[in-house]
């Protein structure tokens, strides 16, 4: 699950007697799931790590590594502190407020993935790009649906991307024909966290569920 040396360090002097480490997979309007090697279960904050939260940033996020105090009666686990943060990926919340939103934490590598064609843009591929290295989360840029240009124009929006970023690294594919996605899976590493940012439409869901569907 992507636990090694650098979280167990930092993690030591949180963990209180009785509580163990477990990771953040879903957040919802405060209600948390959180899983280890054995289980998934629904947690909750403790009320004084409640009380303690200066800023919403500091509230676990999807990635986090949390302490919890699982309970032996059922219900609920507690979350009683989160362990620092190696990477993260935030957005500025909307407005003239200085405050973020925490998207995700403890990534390894994320996929921003344009479409070729129509979703492709420039701007919005610089804005995933300066996300990610704001959270030292190493960028790879995925163009999907290539099938939909001629072979020419693939060069051309690849081109663009490197103009966009020169030290980007791009993989072309296509959940259609199927070119690029040995290359796809070839990148991933077991025990590695990933993710994949980009508009709705660009194929994330069809790219999750090739890989899934030839991995099993
Ligand atoms: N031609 C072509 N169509 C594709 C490709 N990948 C996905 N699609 C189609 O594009 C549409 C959107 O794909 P999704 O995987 O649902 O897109 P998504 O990024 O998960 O979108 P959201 O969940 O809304 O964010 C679907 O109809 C897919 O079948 C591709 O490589 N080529
Ligand atoms: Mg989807």
């Amino acid at each position: 699950m992507g636990f090694d040396g650098w979280f167990e360090q930092r993690a030591a002097p949180l963990l209180q007697p009785g509580h163990s480490l477990a990771r953040v997979t879903a957040v919802d309007r405060g209600a948390f799931i959180v899983r280890n090697r054995d289980a998934e279960t629904c947690a909750e904050l403790a009320g004084r790590f409640r009380f303690a939260v200066r800023s919403t940033v500091d509230l676990p996020c999807v990635g986090d590594w949390v302490c919890v105090q699982r309970h032996a009666s059922g219900g609920p686990a507690v979350i009683h502190g989160v362990v620092p943060r190696k990477t993260f990926l935030r957005r500025k919340c909307p407005g003239r407020t200085a405050d973020f939103q925490m998207i995700a934490a403890n990534i390894d590598a994320a996929f921003i993935v344009q479409a070729c064609g129509s979703d492709f843009n420039p701007a919005r591929l610089d804005r995933y790009l300066v996300m990610a290295a704001g959270g030292a989360v190493e960028p790879w840029i995925l163009l999907t649906k290539t099938d939909l240009i001629p072979s020419g124009e693939l060069d051309q929006a690849i081109g663009l991307v490197r103009c966009a970023c020169a030290s980007a690294r791009v993989l072309a594919l296509s959940n259609t024909t199927g070119i690029g996605l040995d290359e796809f899976r070839a990148l991933l590493v077991p025990g590695e966290t990933y993710c994949l940012l980009g508009s709705s439409g660009v194929g994330k869901t069809t790219l999750i569920n090739c890989h899934v569907l030839t991995s099993v």
